[in-house]
């Protein structure tokens, strides 16, 4: 008897090309089961009773954190595999420097090896998807075959699936995304099968000709649920340059004034700045009536209207965010939000049946099995230096249990942009905040951003690693191209958002950081919504415009003028080695990059 497709319990789905796709990836991973997944709440709760009989999850405390659940991984896999991510376009020119690349046929070989019975003895669950309101024109379908009943609970919450999706594919109006998951560990008739099943070789895989995504090996964050990086920005960033429109790696913020009058600004940070905090921002009471709300914390698509303006939407509907650090000082909005219905990865388990990370509590519990299931205790982690949860231990949390979540958050046409954001963690030469001069300039603020490699990475500390637009690791094509697709955008726009720099991280001679971030922030916040109005001026410098400090809201804050000056300072000696670094990294792509890229420097030069 053919497997899979004996068991094939009923598609979903009238559309035949992808019941038979279903049937020929079946016949490929020969799975013992077929599973189309209908996204109800029973089906949810059913998938999570089986994890925890299975010991994949262990239920939380119910009392403290009603419907939440937890998880520890593998310990080899934790985090997203860089190494292992293959963009197999036609071309090894497309795919470009800063991408791993195979030829599309040997890797499609490789694969079709890799997921030959891969399934055997597991469930493939059939998970439509749509990353966008469903049914919005912004919006886009992918289906997910996977073996991974962890992908399937996760993807609930941070993706809209199921039937309704289901019901939009029918309707036929545009291709899905093909996407192919296998955590590579078929289980032989009778074998055990373990927490966290994965093989030790990954590949995580994307065809942007073809817009398919191929996963293997990996039931971790990033390389598992395929709809966030792989479709939302590998692969849609290759459909948006092909349409017009831009796939980015941004948190979306609304910011309200006192008056009511309604900002929303886009941004881009590498890991560690802080982006999910500033997405969930709380702004200080003695600035007045200023609200923050939340778009958005991870990936932006931005597309034209019919009159030029940039509309975002945000194509996810949870938040997958780093725990280590997230509090209720740090970030409140968050913490609400993770408090119910939310699944916890590789953090701490309390005795009491809770969770706990490095930051959440200045008050560290007595004692906690740590992520790996030891016993971790303070003594412990001061002798060993042990942590409790993994430095990239998460949670997956639904958006729509965010406090500051914006009314807007789910509008089929998006939010209007007014601002884009650059940011980096940079402890010297950048200033808190600057303004760039026009698109072409912002454009060349975002290509040449980097940030300081952080304890949490590897590498050597303290170095500055370019990362344009943060998107080095999730632009699905040559990264050269990519800057060329952005300077050509101003062409279909009536009026182009204004761009700003941020740096957070500036630290004085003592070592320490000039500027009190978190809540603060929303006094840059407010100097850039009023720049964007026309309403504050802006003092020319080198680089771009800097706010003069009488246009800065100080009320409630002790930043002197002096104190100011020195985030501000924009220091030639320091900016001209800036500039070798620009260098550094466009050598790379040079041959890709769009002329403005060269223009901008040789400016930047001059003024310098
Ligand atoms: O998230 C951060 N933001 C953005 C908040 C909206 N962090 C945490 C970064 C790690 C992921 C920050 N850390 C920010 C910030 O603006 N700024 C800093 C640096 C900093 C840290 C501590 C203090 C001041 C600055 N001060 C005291 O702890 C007292
Ligand atoms: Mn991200």
């Amino acid at each position: 008897m053919k497997q899979g497709k004996a068991n094939i319990a009923k598609p979903l789905t009238t559309n035949r090309h992808l019941v038979r796709w279903v049937e020929k990836m079946a016949e490929l991973t020969q799975p013992a089961r077929i599973h189309w997944v209908d996204g109800s709440k029973e089906e949810y709760d059913w998938l999570c009773d089986e994890m925890v009989a299975s010991g994949t999850f262990i239920r939380l405390n119910q009392e403290r954190w009603p419907g939440c659940f937890y998880a520890r991984s593998d310990p080899r896999d934790v985090a997203r595999v860089e190494d292992r991510t293959f963009i197999c376009a036609l071309s090894k020119d497309n795919a470009g420097p800063t991408n791993n690349w195979v030829n599309p046929y040997e890797m499609r070989r490789k694969l079709k090896e890799l997921f030959n019975g891969c399934m055997r003895g597991r469930t493939m669950y059939v998970l439509a998807f749509s990353m966008g309101p469903v049914g919005s024109p912004m919006s886009r379908i992918g289906v997910q075959l996977s073996d991974s009943p962890y992908v399937v609970v996760n993807m609930r919450i941070m993706t809209r699936i199921g039937l309704p999706v289901l019901a939009e594919i029918d309707r036929d109006t545009m291709r899905v995304v093909p996407c192919m998951h296998s955590v590579g560990m078929p289980l032989a008739p009778g074998q055990k099968d373990v927490p966290w099943p994965c093989a030790d070789e990954k590949y995580i895989v994307h065809f942007p000709e073809t817009r398919e995504i191929w996963s293997y090996g990996s039931g971790y964050g990033g390389n598992a649920l395929l709809g966030k990086k792989c479709f939302s920005l590998r692969i849609a960033s290759n459909i948006a340059r092909d349409e017009g429109w831009m796939a980015e790696h941004m948190l979306i913020v609304g910011l309200e004034s006192p008056q009511g009058e309604k900002t929303y600004v886009a941004a881009a940070f590498p890991s560690a700045c802080g982006k999910t905090n500033l997405a969930m921002m709380v702004p200080p009471k003695a600035l007045g009536d200023w609200k923050v709300t939340t778009v958005g914390d991870d990936i932006a698509w931005i597309k034209p209207d019919a009159n030029g303006q940039l509309r975002a939407i945000n194509p996810e509907t949870g938040f997958f965010g780093v725990a280590p650090g997230t509090s209720a000082k740090t970030n409140p909005n968050a913490i609400a939000a993770l408090s119910r219905n939310s699944i916890f990865t590789n953090v701490a388990l309390t005795p009491d049946g809770g969770v706990w990370w490095e930051g959440l509590t200045d008050e560290l519990p007595a004692e906690c099995l740590d992520w790996r299931g030891q016993r971790w205790t303070p003594e412990i982690a001061k002798q060993t230096g042990a942590k409790a949860a993994h430095p990239n231990g998460r949670f997956t949390a639904p958006a729509a249990q965010c406090p500051s979540i914006d009314p807007a958050w789910e509008d089929p046409s998006g939010v209007p942009i007014g601002a884009i954001v650059f940011g980096g963690r940079r402890s010297t030469t950048i200033p808190l905040v600057y303004q760039a001069f026009n698109w072409s300039a912002g454009v060349y603020m975002g290509a040449t951003m980097g940030s300081e490699t952080t304890p949490a990475a590897a590498g050597s500390v303290g170095m500055v690693r370019r990362d344009p637009m943060a998107m080095l690791p999730f632009c699905g094509y040559h990264m050269g191209d990519y800057v060329r697709h952005w300077i050509k955008m101003q062409r279909s726009l009536s009026s182009t958002p204004r761009i700003f720099h941020v740096n957070w991280f500036r630290k004085g001679d003592d070592g320490k950081f000039l500027w009190p971030g978190f809540s603060e922030n929303m006094r840059i916040l407010k100097w850039i919504v009023d720049r964007v109005h026309g309403r504050a001026q802006g003092k020319e410098t080198a680089i771009g415009w800097t706010p003069y400090y009488e246009d800065v809201e100080w009320t409630g804050l002790d930043v002197s003028r002096d104190q100011f000056e020195q985030m501000q300072v924009v220091d030639r000696l320091a900016w001209r080695k800036e500039l070798i670094g620009h260098e550094e990294l466009f050598i790379e792509v040079h041959d890709h990059l769009p002329p403005e890229m060269v223009y901008e420097r040789e400016l930047l030069i001059c003024r310098l």
